[in-house]
C-alpha cells in the first residue's frame, strides 16, 4: 500500500507554473471573445497568477512570454512579483509573430532574418539574467507548407546553428527547454515536429538542453507517457506544457479532455521519483481560456494536475511490480486502475487544510470576490492577449 503521509508530503510540495498569457484574451482564427477584467499589463497578469497561488498553494511561479510581457525594468517586475508572493519562471521566446518569419525564423533562407531571430533568443537570456529565471523555453513555428518549398536538411543545419549559439550563451544555472509540435502553423513539415527531433538536438547541444513536452502537440492517440518514460530514462525531460485536447492543439484545461492520460503521464513521473521540484522537471500549464473565466479555469487546471498526481502516488507499487513480474495481465491492470478509480478529492482537501488553505479552492476563489474586483478595477486601457 502507498504510504499516505509520504503521499501528502509529495502533494504539498508539488509545484505547477502558470502561463502569463492564459490570463489574457485568447481565441481562434474565427473569434476572440474578450472578457471583462482581463489584465492590461504584465503586472496584472502576475497579480492574477498570485491569486491562483493564494488559493491552490502550489503555483508559486509564472512563466513570461516575450514580447507579450516586455517591460523596461525586469528587475522591478521581479520585485513586484515577489511582493505579490510569486516568482518569475520560464522565459518564452516568440519568433512566430513577426512578418519577417513567414518562411521561418532561425531556419529562414535569409541569413539576415536568421540573425534577427537568433538575437531574440539571446535577448531572452538577457531577460533571464534580470528575472533570475532558470528556464529558456524555445518553441519554433518554423516549417513549410508544400513539398519542395525549402530543403528539410538545410533547415535542420540552420536550426542547429542558432541553437548552438543560444546554448553557448546560457549562464551556468540556466537551461534550455526545446518544445516540439507536430504541425500548425506549418501544415506540411515542421522543423521541430516531434520528441525525437527535439531530443536529438538536445543531445547535440549538451546537458543543459532538455525536451519540453506540450501535451497538445502530438498526432492523435500518441502514447505520451511512453515519451515521458523514455526521456526520463535518458535524463532529457525538462518540462511539460500541460493542457488537453480532443482534436488538435486545442489548449483546453489539462485533464479536461483525457484525465486518464494525465494520470498515466503522472504515474511515469512518480515511478521515476521525478515529482519533487528538486528533480528539476518544470510542470507548466500552457492553455487558452477562450470562453470560460480564466482564473477559475486555471485553478481547476492546477487541481486536475493535483488529482492525477494523487492517484499516481496511490498506485500500490509493490502489488503492481509483483503482478507485472508474474505476467498477471489482468491483476497488474487492476492494480493500476484501482489507483485511478480512487476518489482523491477528500485526500487533497486534507492536504490543503493541513497547509492552511481552503479545502475547495474554486469555492474559496468565488467567495473572495477577486473576479468582481478585477472587473470593476480594470476598465479602459488595452487588454492583454489576442486582439478582440
Ligand atoms: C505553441 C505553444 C508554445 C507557446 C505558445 C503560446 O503552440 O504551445 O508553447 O509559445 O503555445
Ligand atoms: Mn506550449
Amino acid at each position: 500500500m502507498a504510504d499516505l503521509a509520504a503521499v501528502k508530503r509529495a502533494l504539498a510540495a508539488q509545484r505547477i507554473e502558470t502561463p502569463s498569457w492564459a490570463y489574457g484574451n485568447s481565441g481562434t482564427r474565427f473569434k476572440v471573445f474578450a472578457q471583462q477584467g482581463v489584465p492590461r499589463n504584465p503586472e496584472e497578469k502576475i497579480a492574477d497568477a498570485a491569486a491562483v497561488h493564494r488559493f491552490t498553494g502550489v503555483a508559486p511561479t509564472v512563466a513570461l512570454h516575450i514580447p507579450w510581457d516586455k517591460v523596461d525594468d525586469y528587475a522591478a517586475l521581479t520585485r513586484y512579483a515577489a511582493d505579490q508572493g510569486v516568482g518569475i519562471g520560464a522565459i518564452n521566446t516568440n519568433v512566430f509573430q513577426d512578418d519577417d518569419y513567414k518562411l521561418g525564423s532561425v531556419t529562414n533562407p535569409d541569413p539576415g532574418i536568421r540573425r534577427k531571430a537568433t538575437d531574440h533568443l539571446l535577448e531572452a537570456i538577457d531577460i533571464m539574467d534580470q528575472t533570475g529565471s532558470q528556464d529558456l523555453k524555445l518553441w519554433f513555428s518554423d516549417g513549410i507548407n508544400y513539398p519542395g518549398q525549402d530543403d528539410l536538411r538545410t533547415r535542420q543545419d540552420r536550426l542547429a546553428a542558432a541553437l548552438r549559439e543560444t546554448y553557448d550563451r546560457l549562464g551556468e544555472n540556466q537551461r534550455m527547454l526545446l518544445e516540439y509540435k507536430l504541425f500548425e502553423p506549418a501544415f506540411y513539415a515542421t522543423d521541430v515536429p516531434d520528441w525525437g527531433t527535439s531530443y536529438a538536438h538536445c543531445i547535440e547541444l549538451g546537458e543543459r538542453a532538455t525536451v519540453c513536452i506540450d501535451t497538445g502537440h502530438h498526432a492523435p492517440s500518441t502514447n505520451i507517457e511512453f515519451i515521458v518514460a523514455f526521456l526520463l530514462r535518458q535524463g532529457k525531460l525538462g518540462a511539460f506544457d500541460f493542457n488537453s485536447r480532443f482534436y488538435a492543439d486545442d489548449d483546453l484545461m489539462v485533464g479536461a479532455a483525457d484525465p486518464f492520460q494525465l494520470f498515466r503521464i503522472m504515474y511515469e513521473i512518480v515511478r521515476a521519483d521525478a515529482l519533487d521540484p528538486a528533480y528539476g522537471i518544470a510542470f507548466m500549464l500552457d492553455q487558452c481560456h477562450n470562453i470560460e473565466r480564466k482564473i477559475p479555469a486555471i485553478i481547476r487546471s492546477v487541481m486536475n494536475v493535483q488529482e492525477a498526481t494523487a492517484k499516481a502516488l496511490l498506485v500500490d507499487r509493490d502489488a503492481l511490480t509483483a503482478a507485472q513480474n508474474a505476467g498477471d495481465v489482468l491483476e497488474s491492470n487492476a492494480v493500476f486502475m484501482d489507483a485511478y478509480n480512487t476518489d482523491v478529492r477528500p485526500l487533497l482537501a486534507e492536504v490543503r487544510a493541513d497547509n492552511s488553505l481552503d479545502p475547495d479552492p474554486i469555492a474559496a476563489y468565488k467567495r473572495s470576490g477577486y473576479d468582481e474586483k478585477i472587473i470593476a478595477d480594470r476598465v479602459g486601457g488595452q487588454q492583454a492577449g489576442w486582439g478582440a
